[in-house]
């Protein structure tokens, strides 16, 4: 009978149930406070792709060393960026036509082999590549077992890519920004083959003159002209930040920083995010 079936229909209370998604102010009370932190003690090191890996044998056996020498210290979750090769296929892609879902993980897995190769180096120590999926759901087991991991730090947007630009918007330093902040990390540090964001491209045109800025915000970044070693779309995302309240952008050619940086001291830029202190 009809009315035996309704007396028997099981309600699943949820503050949410009779509400529109679509109101901040009517999912405040539930959605609206801060998000717990899931490693806390992780701290994740950004290796550029162009400004590290590209390099070769010279730039990366020293970083190595140094990310060797600070695994007893810090457990590490290493994330590797694309470089040349991405730029290239980019080109390449371009030229053909490709939409800019097709051509997100075409580069990200150009971060993803820099990561192979950064890992197969620090193989000796315990340390492994692990997969995007890894990364989303085991990072606790293999972060417990071993000092550090290595992944790629493209997002994995793929064919979600947002359309605004024809080249993807999310690349590896959003993508290291959003894991971090999403794991509630105890820092960002973005390994650059430049001392930090500087006024104008210290390796561009009137390069000589280049200021170093020490420290500045998300904000003013994105209000900042020209080239930057970034990639813009972070200063949206570190608008919205939960936890991480700044990130440190280092030269990773000079020996010893990305040691001062995981250890929290000032040796490259700090850029504060829009994350309040808890
Ligand atoms: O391939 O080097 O992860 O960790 O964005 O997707 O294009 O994939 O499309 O777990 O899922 O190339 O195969 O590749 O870099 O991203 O990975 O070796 O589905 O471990 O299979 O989100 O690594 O790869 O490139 O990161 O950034 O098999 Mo690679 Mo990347 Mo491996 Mo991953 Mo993409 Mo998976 Mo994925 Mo694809
Ligand atoms: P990826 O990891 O995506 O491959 P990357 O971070 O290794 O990239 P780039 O994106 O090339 O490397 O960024 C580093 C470069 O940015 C520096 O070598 C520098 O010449 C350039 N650059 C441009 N504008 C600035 C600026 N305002 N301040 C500092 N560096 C800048």
């Amino acid at each position: 009978m009809a009315e035996t079936t309704h007396n028997t229909t099981k309600h699943v209370a949820s503050p949410l149930a009779r509400q529109t998604l679509l109101d901040n102010d009517l999912t405040r009370p539930v959605a609206g406070r801060r998000p717990i932190r899931i490693l806390p003690w992780v701290h994740v090191v950004k290796i550029g792709g162009r400004a590290i890996m590209d390099r070769g044998a010279d730039a990366i056996l020293p970083v190595v060393d140094e990310l060797r020498k600070l695994l007893p210290e810090r457990r590490l979750l290493i994330l590797t960026g694309a470089g040349i090769r991405a730029r290239h296929l980019y080109g390449v892609g371009l030229d053909l036509g490709l939409p800019v879902g097709s051509l997100a993980p075409l580069a990200a897995s150009e971060a993803g082999q820099n990561g192979h190769i950064l890992a197969a180096l620090l193989a000796p120590e315990g340390v492994s590549y692990v997969e995007h999926p890894t990364m989303a759901s085991q990072l606790a087991i293999h972060l417990s077992a071993a000092r550090a991991v290595v992944g790629s730090a493209f997002p994995p947007y793929h064919h979600h890519e947002f359309t605004t630009s024809r080249i993807p918007t999310h690349r590896a330093d959003v993508g290291a920004f959003l894991l971090a902040d999403a794991l509630g990390a105890a820092g960002l540090t973005i390994v650059e083959d430049v001392d930090g964001v500087y006024d104008v491209d210290p390796h561009g045109d009137g390069g000589k003159q280049a200021r170093l800025i020490g420290e500045t915000s998300a904000a003013d970044l994105a209000k900042q002209a020209g080239t930057l070693p970034l990639d813009r779309a972070l200063f949206e995302v570190m608008a919205r930040a939960r936890h991480l309240e700044r990130v440190q952008v280092i030269n990773g050619l000079v020996p010893g920083r990305i040691t001062a940086a995981v250890r929290g001291e000032h040796v490259g830029t700090l850029i504060r995010t829009g994350a309040r202190p808890a």
